[in-house]
């Protein structure tokens, strides 16, 4: 059992006034694999002071400087991948293959990207008789969710880094010892003490506090709406920016013109990854009436080969949420054609991989995010109504259109009220902007964009 080993403020790493811990679960076993501090507001109060302490001298630093060190960063969580890798598998319960692909390989990319971004990104720009210079925000506090644990903290910190501002950074409570590795990261890449902070604790306690602190200038969460709508009403009322990145309830349209067996299979496999703990994951299955009994067939067969390997959910608590929501699709009266409520195995936290069929839009399933491995499959009678059940909940994260022809796919895609669109099944790009309409959010993640969040604009004018 790894010992508790305190938070790392101002450059080094110091024990915590407060002398509550965060026992860590591993999913799989249910076993505690280590303990952190449970930071209190004085905690949160010792980094935010560091990071205003340290805030002039980055914001001054040449971007061509903060490049290197980013580029530092970017090697140093590249020496680490497997213990990232295996240190997501143990607070999660990611299938290591899995882990490595994406857990690990995913936000070294995304450091990489904002290396290459701070160096040639336009800071100064001239507009007519003017200059517009694009300056750091200030203070941020991140606040991240346990689904990606080491892939949310490099979104927010990257960028807000790349920009000139500092960061205090309040990671899950499920999942706070990749966060600890990420800030081994950020010490041996050569940041300046303070620039960087890491206070592990509780939502309501130390993220409260963080959110509420005036020395903080920004706000970035991701997590549930539930959080997002409060911290975004503490950031309302002391004026300070908030970027929220909430929940999704993604749409997958399948056209007709489409590959069915490969629509259905690919948005399948996109449902059951990370085991269900996807914000932009296509939970909503939309086919043509003449296809869908089809595409019930595929996809029941789909999820059946899934059986168990895919992993855990991470806690207790979401796994009760989840089969709580199975339930409910019971109830409401959709069928369920793979999976179900049981969980199964003895001990850890999974739940079968699940597909309901006859869901119609008002349905709970249909309309609230579950955060686990369950499909809803709806129908839809011709493309204007696929557009209204696509468009018919109050998220709008991500989503998918197949067909035949990209064309028609794009044209559809343009009439979504939602942030991002794969087209025939896309490929992730780290520089392609993230983030939700309605809902699922404010602001954007990754690429230009991303950085944009973390950036205010002064102009001169002569
Ligand atoms: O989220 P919370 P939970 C959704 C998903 C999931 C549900 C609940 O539907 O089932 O949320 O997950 C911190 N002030 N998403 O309970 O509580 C908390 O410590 C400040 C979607 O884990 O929102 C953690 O660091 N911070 C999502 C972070 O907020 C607070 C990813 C997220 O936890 C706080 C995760 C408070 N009062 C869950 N209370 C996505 N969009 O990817 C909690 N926190």
């Amino acid at each position: 059992m790894k010992a508790h080993d305190g938070l790392y403020i101002d450059g080094a790493w110091r024990a915590a006034v407060s002398q509550d811990v965060i026992e860590v679960v591993n999913p799989v076993d249910e076993q505690v694999i280590g303990r952190v501090p449970a930071g209190g507001a004085l905690d949160v109060d010792a980094a935010v002071r560091a990071a205003r302490a340290a805030l002039p001298a980055w914001a001054a630093t040449p971007p061509a400087e903060r490049a290197a060190r980013l580029g530092a960063l970017r090697d140093a969580l590249a020496a680490r991948k497997d213990e990232i890798a295996a240190t997501v598998t143990a607070e999660l319960g990611a299938p290591p293959q899995f882990a490595q692909a994406v857990h690990a390989a995913l936000p070294i990319a995304v450091a990489g990207s904002y290396a290459e971004l701070a160096a040639v990104h336009p800071f100064e720009e001239k507009v007519g008789n003017s200059t517009v210079h694009q300056e750091p925000v200030g203070v941020v506090g991140a606040i991240t969710p346990w689904n990606y644990p080491l892939h949310q903290i490099v979104a927010k910190v990257a960028p807000a880094l790349a920009a000139g501002c500092t960061v205090v950074l309040k990671p899950a409570e499920d999942t706070p010892l990749t966060a600890r590795l990420f800030a081994g990261a950020v010490a041996e890449a050569g940041f300046p003490a303070g620039v960087f902070n890491l206070v592990t604790g509780l939502g309501p306690v130390a993220g409260q506090a963080l959110a509420e602190h005036p020395g903080v200038d920004l706000v970035s969460f991701t997590g549930s709406t539930a959080v997002g709508r409060r911290i975004g009403a503490v950031a309302g009322a002391a004026v300070k920016k908030v970027a929220l990145e909430l929940g999704g309830k993604s749409a997958n349209v399948i056209l007709p013109s489409a590959d069915l067996a490969k629509a259905v299979n690919v948005g399948v496999a996109n449902v059951m990854s990370n085991s269900g703990q996807t914000c932009s994951a296509w939970t909503r299955m939309l086919v043509h009436t003449d296809q869908y009994a089809q595409a019930v067939e595929l996809a029941a067969a789909a999820a059946a080969k899934y059986g168990d390997r895919i992993g855990p959910l991470v806690s207790a608590k979401q796994q009760e949420r989840v089969r709580g929501y199975i339930e409910k699709g019971v109830a409401e009266g959709a069928r369920l054609v793979a999976g179900g409520p049981e969980s199964p195995r003895e001990q850890g936290y999974f739940v079968s991989p699940t597909v309901f069929a006859d869901v119609t839009p008002e349905m709970t399933i249909a309309q609230e995010e579950i955060f686990g491995p369950v499909l809803s499959i709806l129908r839809y009678e011709d493309e204007e109504d696929a557009l209204r059940i696509a468009n018919g909940t109050v998220y709008g994260l991500a989503g998918a259109v197949w067909a035949g022809d990209e064309a028609e796919a794009v044209a559809f895609a343009r009439r979504m009220e939602t942030g991002q669109v794969d087209i025939n099944g896309g490929r992730f790009n780290p520089l392609a902007p993230f983030g939700g309409y309605k809902q699922s959010g404010v602001g954007r993640e990754l690429g230009a964009h991303g950085l944009a969040e973390y950036l205010q604009t002064k102009s001169l004018q002569f």
